[in-house]
């Protein structure tokens, strides 16, 4: 018989700095000034479109976001930098990247009350690595001390959910004991600050999760995996064509759309009821009710997505006890959101209570996982 899968610890690293809606509206609208003058002559001509200013209510009400961590707050505010300022490691350092997501393994290895010598696979999956390899998830293994293998992994938005299918599978079938699979999601270095429609969309963080089989568990806050379901659908309209290749093809490696960009708004009309019909399928296929979801943990975009899939799937709002919103305070983390939201709002939850983790973005690509509380 197939190993009963459970989640058995979460763990949540945060920066240290956070950059407010106000502090990013200043800094754009000055950086924005300065271009327009800077270019006066050929905005007049029309041959230069003048850059349009951003606003802290806009942000806010369009996205629900006031505020946002970031890993390096220094040059993200600097007209003259626009884009964070982090120091280079030696490669006998451990990485940026690296570090955020020891940060949050190690939280989540205390919660599931285990230590690194109790894991034997490790998934580092998010939306960027720093770099191609050696694996941030191996470098990862080794500073913890872990024995079995480890892999990096990208999927974008659903980055996490689709980290953890691997993981359910892995133990579900024993190829593993227990997975840690974390998310650490520097994304301010891919954020075009120079952008007004998207400058305000991104934050850092680390998110980790250990899965495992019920039979090893000795975690106080356990959930059982009942079901995960992936499903991608290609599209171009979130992208960033940043890679190894723009040194081939000559390209600027740094240009804008080797950035994140998107079409926000066709993002929003396609993606809310894929979501929508993904979590209530997912549901069906476990002969279980929307109604009977205790919890959402949803991706973390915007908070207009999340009421809007709530209230197609329930008829009705969604109150935030049901679905917690995170992205006020962290701004939209890729694929650590929905796991925020987890790792913040989970141990309240009742035996046998049932919840989902339901991740959509870029690919596009949808992950969701139904928890019940052990
Ligand atoms: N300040 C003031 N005005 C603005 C601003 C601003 N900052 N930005 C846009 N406007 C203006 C527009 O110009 C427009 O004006 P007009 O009506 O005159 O044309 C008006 O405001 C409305 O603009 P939009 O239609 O663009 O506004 P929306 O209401 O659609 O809101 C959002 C924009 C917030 C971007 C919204 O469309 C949205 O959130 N969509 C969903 C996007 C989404 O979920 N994307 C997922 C991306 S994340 C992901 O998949 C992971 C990728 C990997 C990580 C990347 C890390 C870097």
């Amino acid at each position: 018989m197939a190993n009963s899968v459970v989640i058995s610890g979460v763990g949540l690293w945060t920066p240290k700095y956070s950059v407010s809606n106000e502090e990013l509206v200043a800094s754009y609208n000055a950086w924005a000034a300065n271009y327009n003058e800077q270019h006066a002559e050929a905005i007049e001509q029309g041959d230069v479109i003048a850059k349009p200013f951003s606003s802290a209510e806009f942000i806010e009400k369009a996205s629900g976001i006031k505020s946002r961590y970031v890993y390096a707050k220094e040059g993200i505010l600097d007209i003259n930098r626009m884009r964070p300022s982090i120091a280079p490691r030696q490669d006998d350092e451990l990485s940026h990247q690296a570090e955020m997501a020891v940060e949050a393994a190690k939280k989540a290895l205390l919660a599931a009350n285990k230590t690194a010598r109790d894991i034997d696979m490790v998934v580092v999956s998010c939306a960027y690595t720093q770099r191609s390899y050696p694996a941030i998830a191996i470098e990862v293994q080794a500073a913890l001390g872990i024995e079995g293998f480890a892999f990096d992994m990208l999927v974008a938005c659903s980055a996490a959910t689709f980290g953890l299918q691997r993981a359910y599978d892995a133990v579900r079938s024993e190829s593993a004991k227990a997975v840690l699979v974390i998310n650490p999601e520097l994304t301010s270095p891919q954020v075009n600050y120079k952008d007004r429609d998207s400058h305000f969309i991104f934050g850092d963080v680390a998110t980790a999760i250990v899965v495992e089989s019920e039979a090893t568990c000795r975690s106080q806050h356990a959930f059982d995996v009942l079901g995960v379901k992936c499903v991608t659908s290609y599209s171009n309209n979130i992208r960033s064509n940043f890679g190894y290749v723009s040194f081939a093809t000559d390209e600027a490696p740094y240009g804008v759309d080797k950035l994140f960009h998107q079409n926000g708004r066709k993002v929003f009309k396609e993606v809310c009821p894929m979501a929508a019909e993904h979590i209530e399928g997912h549901l069906a296929s476990h002969g279980i009710e929307v109604s009977q979801l205790r919890r959402w943990w949803l991706h973390q975009a915007n908070i207009n997505m999340n009421l809007l899939i709530s209230k197609r799937l329930l008829g009705r709002d969604a109150s935030f006890d049901e679905a917690p919103i995170v992205l006020d305070e962290y701004a939209n983390t890729a694929s650590a959101g929905s796991i925020i939201a987890f790792a913040k709002y989970h141990e309240d939850m009742q035996a046998n209570d049932i919840g989902v983790i339901c991740s959509f973005g870029a690919g596009y690509s949808i992950g969701s996982l139904i928890l019940q509380k052990r």
